[in-house]
């Protein structure tokens, strides 16, 4: 029996988080073994939004090695980075033909980003989930491991999935997402209605990835929590629900057996005791980065092999789809 297909991406559009890699990549490093993946660092989606090019090809290399020293091998996965596989932009304009207008303005992400900005919004932003399709797509994708800020994206892909496959003739899987239930939403340190994120104006919201141990330490010591003063699990104290959520990931320990742990103990010990946990979590992946980053000629080969890799796999896709909307084969 074949193994299932799973493909998924993080843009370049910054440093990685704890929320990115609770959210995503960690998942990712567990599916490597059961399932023929697909990971992308997906550069064409982060120019949706202004970028400094120099900028960017410093984050496109520092998420490509970050990918690997959390744990991803290109032995096992296809890893490369979206632009040099330009069969996503080919997919992506037939499938913008058939994405309605009325869905995209809907996107929530779309929404948000919109009313963040007050230049004139560029294209690409509204259509990006239409390139989020392509991606997942092209490679015959059965799931989709990201955080729950994605879902409704894939229900996009979902539908074109549909739509395509209704219009012509069964050529798509119609992909399902992974979401986990802890940790698909890690909030930001400062404002736990938010979502952490990586591109947010305030440091203190978030741990990078690439943070040292004092500055964890500091961060989690400054994370918003309450006056009530007692470590339990509800929406009431949502700061603490989201401390208590990133403890339970990164120890394998339940919810219930931490709010024990706890009893009669102040936020004080809680949090000193997490920023050690998270700290002792990232450490050896940081190690393992600084080696990896300064490998330019390794990462090189990663990525040339994992577009090679790429491009095999999404040739007879994309040719199929050309053929069924009615393109001429190319005879050279
Ligand atoms: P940006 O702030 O630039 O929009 P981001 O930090 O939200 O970026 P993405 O590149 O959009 O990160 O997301 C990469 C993956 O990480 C996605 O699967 C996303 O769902 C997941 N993810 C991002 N932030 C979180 C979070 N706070 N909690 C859980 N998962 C997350
Ligand atoms: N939109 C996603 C990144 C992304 C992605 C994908 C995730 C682009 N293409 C395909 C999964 C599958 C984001 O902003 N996190």
């Amino acid at each position: 029996m074949s193994k299932g297909v799973v493909f998924s991406g993080v843009q370049p559009t910054g440093e990685l988080t704890i929320g990115n890699y609770i959210g995503a990549i960690k998942h990712w490093v567990d599916l490597q073994d059961d399932y023929d993946c697909n990971f992308s660092i997906v550069d064409l989606h982060a120019i949706t939004v202004p970028q400094i090019p120099a900028n960017l090809r410093k984050n496109t290399l520092e998420v490509l090695a970050l990918y690997l020293a959390a744990g991803l091998d290109p032995e096992k996965s296809t890893i490369f980075i979206q632009s040099h596989v330009t069969e996503h932009l080919e997919l992506s304009w037939i499938l913008s033909s058939m994405s309605y207008m009325g869905q995209l303005s809907r996107m929530t992400q779309y929404k948000d980003k919109a009313s963040k900005s007050d230049e004139n919004l560029n294209a690409a932003l509204f259509t990006y989930p239409v390139l989020m399709a392509s991606d997942i797509l092209l490679y015959g994708t059965n799931f989709v491991p990201v955080g729950d800020d994605q879902k409704q994206h894939l229900e996009l892909a979902r539908d074109l999935a549909e739509r395509f496959n209704n219009r012509y003739s069964q050529t798509f899987v119609v992909p399902e997402p992974l979401i986990q239930e802890e940790g698909a939403r890690i909030m930001s340190l400062q404002d736990p209605t938010v979502k952490m994120s990586k591109s947010d104006d305030n440091v203190n919201s978030y741990i990078l990835l690439l943070d040292d141990r004092a500055t964890i330490i500091r961060k989690i010591k400054r994370a918003v929590t309450d006056s009530i003063g007692v470590v339990s699990y509800n929406d009431e104290q949502a700061g603490l629900k989201n401390l208590i959520n990133i403890y339970s990931v990164l120890t394998n320990k339940t919810v219930d057996e931490i709010v024990k742990k706890y009893e009669g103990k102040g936020y004080g010990d809680f949090k000193g005791d997490l920023a050690e946990i998270v700290a002792d979590s990232l450490e050896p992946i940081r190690n393992k980065y600084e080696e990896l980053i300064k490998d330019k000629d390794y990462l090189e080969k990663v990525y040339s092999e994992g577009a090679e890799k790429a491009k095999r796999k999404t040739k007879k896709m994309l040719s199929k789809v050309q053929r069924k909307v009615g393109f001429i084969q190319k005879k050279y």
